[in-house]
């Protein structure tokens, strides 16, 4: 039963890193097929680089691969390939495990426009209904009237609970309105949706401190989860908004989206290494399914085999 639940998972996360997988793991084999002498190093190298898991990573890799070649110039591929894995593993974090123990527990999500943010609040709510969590979504989301509407399209269906505010009203009495709501109904979680910013604007960012000032007066140290959503398809600008972001808000972590559309799913790994913060969820389709906790060793597996 597990067994099968780990192949599933791990079908799903290849089928979603197919576009990764044609481009990487088909250089990696045929670099590790051939004799690895220099050129394949620089190739490699390259590869790595390409598939956006950072300079300083595809650096650091590739010299783990040319001294242990050098140590044992017997070794093949195969087990080359496999200390690439193990290496790689290094950079990653794995996802916080998260005990509730605030009721209820409240998760800020926060990103620029267009991201997913909104779909992820969908999926993520039904991932807490599925573990049999009961869930209250605020559309926070005040500035665009279709955001609230495509909320409640799929929330009705999913039969979880949405708190709207009035059009062009105060994200942050939305989002005071919803944890109370949330606190009537003895809620477990309740999921912040945000409007997309973009990290430069400063005033926008100062909305999302009042967001957080006021889940901090309804609930003890909420929000317990910041969760910053980074678009995967962007590559390093992904990076580059963490790190402004990160500068205003604090954020317990990361979602990584749009998987399925990139090439360059190495960013998990460099993501990783340049913010300091846990995966905490991947996004890789636009089905309500195809979303999942991060893990790292179906991750790198399924990038590299
Ligand atoms: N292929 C793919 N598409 C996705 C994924 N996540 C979101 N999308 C699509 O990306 C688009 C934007 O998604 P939203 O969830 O509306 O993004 P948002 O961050 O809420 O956007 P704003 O509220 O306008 O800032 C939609 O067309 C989604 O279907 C994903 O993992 N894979
Ligand atoms: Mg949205």
């Amino acid at each position: 039963m597990a067994f099968n639940f780990i192949k599933a998972g791990f079908q799903k996360v290849k089928n979603a890193l197919s576009k990764t997988r044609s481009l990487l793991g088909s250089k990696l084999r045929s670099i590790f097929s051939r004799e690895m002498d220099e050129a394949a190093l620089e190739e490699l190298e390259q590869t790595l680089y390409e598939a956006d898991l950072g300079v300083e990573t595809a650096l650091a890799l590739t010299d783990t691969i040319r001294k242990a070649k050098r140590k044992d110039p017997s070794l093949e591929g195969d087990r080359l390939l496999e200390l690439l894995s193990h290496e790689t593993l290094k950079y990653m974090t794995p996802p916080k495990e998260r005990v509730m123990t605030s009721s209820p527990h409240v998760i800020l999500i926060v990103g620029v426009n267009g991201s997913g943010k909104t779909t992820s609040v969908v999926k993520l709510a039904k991932l807490y209904q599925s573990q049999g969590k009961k869930v209250v979504v605020a559309a926070a989301d005040t500035y665009r009237a279709a955001a609230a509407e495509q909320l409640e399209k799929w929330l009705t269906k999913l039969g979880v609970d949405l708190v709207r505010g009035s059009a062009n009203g105060d994200p942050a009495s939305v989002t005071f309105d919803a944890i109370s709501a949330a606190k009537a109904r003895e809620a477990d979680v309740v999921i912040v949706d945000t409007a997309g910013r973009l990290q430069t604007r400063l005033d926008l960012m100062k909305e999302l401190e009042k967001i957080r000032r006021v889940c901090g007066k309804q609930v003890l140290d909420a929000p317990h989860d910041t969760l910053l959503i980074l678009d995967a398809t962007i590559g390093q600008n992904a990076i580059d908004q963490a790190k402004v972001f990160q500068e205003h808000t604090p954020l317990t972590g990361l979602i990584l989206t749009k998987l399925d559309g990139t090439a360059r799913g190495g960013i998990a790994i460099q993501v990783q290494k340049v913010l300091n913060l846990p995966i905490q969820y991947i996004a890789t389709g636009e089905n309500w399914d195809d979303f999942d906790s991060f893990d790292p060793e179906l991750y790198v597996k399924a990038l590299f085999e």
